[in-house]
């Protein structure tokens, strides 16, 4: 085994023991273009660059956007353990639905809220009582595909979520390095440095896909109180 990990033949032996334990326990749903479900798959098959490009690993995600009663958005930055993109400034908190009886419920897309308030406790200690499931908006689905390094990368079908409240935060180091809430002001300031590449500043590309497609008109309507018009759960966005 050691052998093979010096040759680099076998990158799982590199992984962070926490994010190789998930890349084989989680098993992701696979879904076609309609979000319709066909299978399910590992997370670290899901996540491999040569089953994406065979058409093999579209799965179901979704991305939460928390903001506090200030309308500030919270971000976090991936921790470097990450497998996929890490060290990359997103949105609160990502990650997919499994393939289990309560993260598969498609009423009131009540599975992917399930999923999304474990998550918001795993990686930003965010207890349940502050992130109930029947207060999340879900928006939209977006169809996207990103690589992330020659050899892993994303094809998802991803939700995104909106959620207001005041929580109380305890960040994982060992998902999230740094967290931040954001204004508007704040946060196009980040992404006039991730352009420019200043400060080393990175955004993931989902977050980049739903900032420069939908974020600051979502967000306006947020505060306007107007945001129910723009819920359309019967488009997928195919960006
Ligand atoms: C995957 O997120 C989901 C999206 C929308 C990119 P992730 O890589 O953070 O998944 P996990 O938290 O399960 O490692
Ligand atoms: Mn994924």
């Amino acid at each position: 085994i050691a052998v093979c990990a010096a040759m680099g033949t076998v990158a799982s032996e590199n992984m962070d023991p926490l994010q190789k334990r998930l890349m084989f326990d989680d098993e992701c749903i696979l879904v076609d273009e309609n979000d319709a479900v066909v299978g399910h798959d590992s997370k670290y098959n899901c996540h491999l660059m040569e089953n994406i490009n065979a058409g093999k690993a579209l799965h179901r995600a979704f991305s939460v956007f928390l903001f506090n009663t200030k309308h500030e958005l919270l971000l976090q930055k991936r921790s470097g353990t990450k497998v996929t993109f890490p060290l990359v400034w997103t949105n609160t908190c990502c990650s997919h639905p499994l393939h289990r009886e309560s993260e598969l419920i498609s009423e009131n897309h009540l599975g992917v809220r399930n999923a999304a308030q474990r998550k918001l406790l795993d990686e930003l200690g965010i207890v349940a009582e502050d992130a109930p499931v029947d207060q999340f908006t879900a928006l939209g689905r977006i169809l996207y595909k990103a690589p992330s390094d020659g050899k892993w990368g994303e094809h998802e079908l991803d939700y995104l979520l909106f959620l207001v409240r005041d929580v109380r935060i305890r960040p994982n180091p060992e998902e999230v390095a740094d967290v931040m809430y954001v204004n508007k002001d704040q946060l196009k300031e980040l992404l006039r440095k991730a352009d420019a590449g200043e400060d080393g500043v990175k955004l993931s590309p989902w977050f980049r896909l739903v900032v420069d497609n939908f974020l600051f008109d979502w967000w306006n309507k947020l505060e306007n109180n107007t945001l129910s018009a723009v819920i359309n759960m019967e488009t997928i966005y195919r960006l």
